[in-house]
């Protein structure tokens, strides 16, 4: 089922996720659906936090258009080294119509449980690295906004309000 992805500011966006237990047939569909929900969209990655499910859980997929997909599921991560720095042009499901250049490690290494509950490391690079990175900040209720200089930040901030409003009222 796909699912509805929140946008900034829903205050859900800022709860850290919970660290998720054990891998249930309830698991299982909702990586399921976060899949569905995030090729539907289409995005490179999907946090569990932003449909609303305050969970460690995300998944990945960097795969062209024109490649087999390769989803990656990252159950409760631990970044474990971070090296270099990578500026990167991100957009946010999130924060639909924005973009805006966001500073990262360039290289990171990260531990996490796959959809079989198996534990997993994995070194990562270029947009692999930034989108582990931009859902690892999103399971902290951390949000790409929180990356810009005051004044791209205000300006977003505003822009995101007033977006909500002219839906709320529609
Ligand atoms: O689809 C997405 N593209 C993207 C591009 C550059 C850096 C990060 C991303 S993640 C984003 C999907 C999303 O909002 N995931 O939380
Ligand atoms: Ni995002």
């Amino acid at each position: 089922m796909i699912r509805t992805i929140l946008h900034y500011p829903d205050k859900r966006l800022r709860e850290r996720g919970e660290r998720v237990e054990a891998i249930t047939p309830e698991i299982q569909q909702l990586i399921d659906d976060m899949a569905e929900t995030m090729y539907a969209a289409p995005g490179v990655g999907l946090a569990a936090t932003q449909i609303g499910e305050a969970l460690q859980l995300f998944i990945v997929d960097i795969a062209d258009e024109n490649e087999p997909s390769d989803l990656r599921v990252f159950i409760n991560p631990e970044i474990l080294e971070r090296e270099g720095d990578i500026t990167w042009q991100e957009g946010c499901l999130s924060f639909p119509g924005v973009q805006e250049e966001v500073e990262r490690a360039a290289h990171v290494r990260v531990r996490a449980q796959g959809r079989d509950g198996k534990s997993f490391e994995l070194e990562a690079e270029g947009l692999l690295a930034v989108a582990i990175q931009h859902e690892y900040d999103h399971l902290q209720g951390v949000l790409m906004i929180d990356h810009m200089g005051p004044l791209k930040k205000r300006l977003t901030h505003r822009k995101m309000v007033k977006r909500a409003e002219e839906q709320a009222s529609t």
